[in-house]
């Protein structure tokens, strides 16, 4: 049970080169005094899930970032993620408990090549970079493309509109390798964790219908006490709830898709700020997000790790 980035790029033949010279520039460009201070990141980052006790039956938590490629804060968080986990793992007693207890899989940049596009071309950009027939419009919105009543509300059919569904569920190759990892892991993941920005928002399950779910109640005390954690180092309040009512009702979501295959925490996080700098969020804002949304994180591992199932 032992998966590495690496591993997963393989396995799904997406670029590993354009992966760690993209997560390079997130390091360079903004984590300045980070890279300095851990050297090599980029070997231990690869390997990390390896980190702690392999134990059978391991439960383990995915979490991704970047299915939208200007929500720049969201790659951020989980090389930090990776980072923090690395670096205080046996030094920090939650880490270590949790990281002997679960497994996390953390997918840093779903939607690389609209990634790389917002740092070369248009800092704007959302959706993958994939061409289709028939029309000279680029791109699918990544988050209206899993299988979860696809392209039914909040999602458009036209191929230059930005929440694009695309031509078919999963058509496209970055949403196809994150199902088939889940589908082919589902024993063990028992949490599903999407990074976005912006809005201060923890949704879960469901945007694509105003129906609740089965453990409604149970996920909105989860995610109460999750954003109250947060809190306590700056201050930042979020809203929760579910997706169709907190944000807006939205088909073809990853976290609802993800529920819907049994794994009944899903939660899809909005990161700061509240629309004032929006998807540009400022330098100075990068380390605090990071370090308040890991408490979110560990948090939500914490009861992951307490009520197995
Ligand atoms: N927000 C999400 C979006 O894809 C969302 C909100 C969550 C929709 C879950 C559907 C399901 O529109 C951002 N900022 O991308
Ligand atoms: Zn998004």
């Amino acid at each position: 049970d032992i998966f590495t980035v690496e591993d997963f790029l393989k396995q799904h033949e997406l670029q590993y080169e354009v992966l760690i010279s993209n997560l390079r520039s997130v390091l360079e460009g903004q984590f300045d005094s980070q890279v300095r201070a851990t050297g090599h990141s980029y070997e231990k980052y690869n390997k990390w899930e390896t980190v702690g006790k392999a134990r059978p039956h391991k439960p383990a938590i995915f979490m991704d970032c970047g299915f939208h490629a200007r929500e720049w804060i969201s790659p951020a968080f989980c090389q930090w993620f990776v980072r923090e986990a690395i670096r205080t793992y046996g030094h920090e007693t939650h880490m270590t408990e949790l990281l002997n207890m679960l497994d996390f899989y953390v997918l840093p940049v779903v939607n690389i090549d609209g990634y790389i596009y917002t740092w070369t071309k248009n800092r704007m950009w959302r959706k993958t970079r994939s061409t289709q027939i028939g029309t000279t419009c680029i791109g699918t919105d990544p988050n209206r493309n899993f299988d979860a009543g696809w392209c039914k509300v909040g999602a458009s059919r036209k191929p230059c509109d930005d929440t694009y569904c695309g031509p078919a569920a999963e058509s496209e190759r970055e949403t196809k390798a994150l199902a088939n990892f889940i589908r082919s892991n589902l024993s063990s993941i028992k949490a599903y964790v999407t990074i976005h920005s912006y809005s201060q928002m923890m949704l879960y399950p469901y945007s694509y219908d105003y129906k609740l779910t089965e453990n409604n109640a149970e996920l909105n005390a989860l995610a109460k006490a999750t954003v109250r954690e947060l809190a306590t180092l700056y201050g930042t309040k979020y809203t929760y709830g579910p997706g169709a009512t907190t944000i807006y009702p939205a088909a073809g979501g990853s976290d609802d898709w993800a529920y819907d295959q049994g794994i009944k925490y899903s939660f899809t996080f909005e990161l700061r700020d509240k629309g004032r700098y929006g998807f540009v969020l400022p330098e100075s804002q990068i380390r605090p997000t990071c370090e308040e949304t890991m408490l979110a994180i560990k948090h939500l591992a914490r009861y992951v790790m307490e009520h197995p199932y």
